[in-house]
């Protein structure tokens, strides 16, 4: 997370642009009940795939939303089959009574319904020129972590010194407070009734091309794209819902 836009706050007017159907805004492939003759779908982008750029590369988006998030919706909607119940479910209804998908395709849903919800919400909080930190989620963020500072050191620590495959993670958790931490391969915060708001995908896939083995200057790369607009959007919906 970007410091100067980290240690900025105040009061903000939140743009209402982001129209929702759903809780988190992010997943717009929400089935409607009855109503789902293609299944999951490859969410579109807000931006160009050289949009990110330098930051995050053209080629690196290309395969990672292309082929990779592509990838986990094609062998989710396999996962699941003609099985009605759990397709008329939304991925984050999925993911939060994961418990009740069958054994057989449970571990399938998790790889491939977490790819899916996790790059989703990816996608969503990056967008050219990065936004600035303000609003509820700032203040949130201080009195949780007791400075904005403290925040943005444990969520650097976290996607830094995660080892292997997986994502860091901002979340409001089952009692409304934000926490930090990471999460393996595309295990997904949803699946404990956490709510993620913001997560970093720390695959190799993610960086490999432009940073080779630098995570850390992909993860400082990454702070001048982040959507805090967005995220502070997730934070106010997620303390509603
Ligand atoms: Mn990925």
């Amino acid at each position: 997370m970007n410091r100067r836009k980290f240690l900025t706050s105040g009061s903000t007017l939140l743009a209402g642009i982001f129209v929702a159907k759903n809780p988190l805004n992010v997943f717009a492939d929400h089935h409607e009940s009855g109503d789902h003759p293609h299944g999951h779908e490859l969410p579109k982008l807000r931006y160009d795939y050289d949009a990110l750029e330098p930051h995050i590369d053209k080629r690196t988006m290309e395969i990672h939303h292309g082929k990779h998030h592509q990838g986990y919706v094609n062998k989710l909607n396999a996962a699941i089959g003609d099985d009605h119940r759990l397709a008329d479910q939304s991925i984050e209804d999925l993911l939060q009574g994961i418990d009740k998908v069958p054994m057989k395709i449970r571990q399938a849903v998790i790889n491939s319904g977490g790819g899916h919800a996790n790059h989703t919400l990816f996608w969503s909080t990056m967008i050219p020129g990065g936004r600035e930190l303000k609003g509820k989620v700032a203040e949130a963020l201080q009195a949780d972590f007791g400075s904005i500072n403290a925040a943005y050191e444990k969520f650097n620590n976290t996607a830094k010194t995660h080892f292997g495959s997986g994502w860091a993670w901002l979340v409001v958790d089952d009692k409304k407070k934000l926490q930090i931490y990471s999460t393996k391969n595309q295990d997904s915060p949803l699946m404990k009734g956490h709510t993620p708001i913001l997560g970093l995908d720390v695959w190799e896939h993610a960086y490999y091309l432009k940073y080779q083995n630098r995570r850390t200057d992909y993860i400082s790369a990454w702070d001048n794209v982040v959507n805090w607009t967005q995220v502070n959007l997730n934070y106010t919906t997620a303390m509603k819902g």
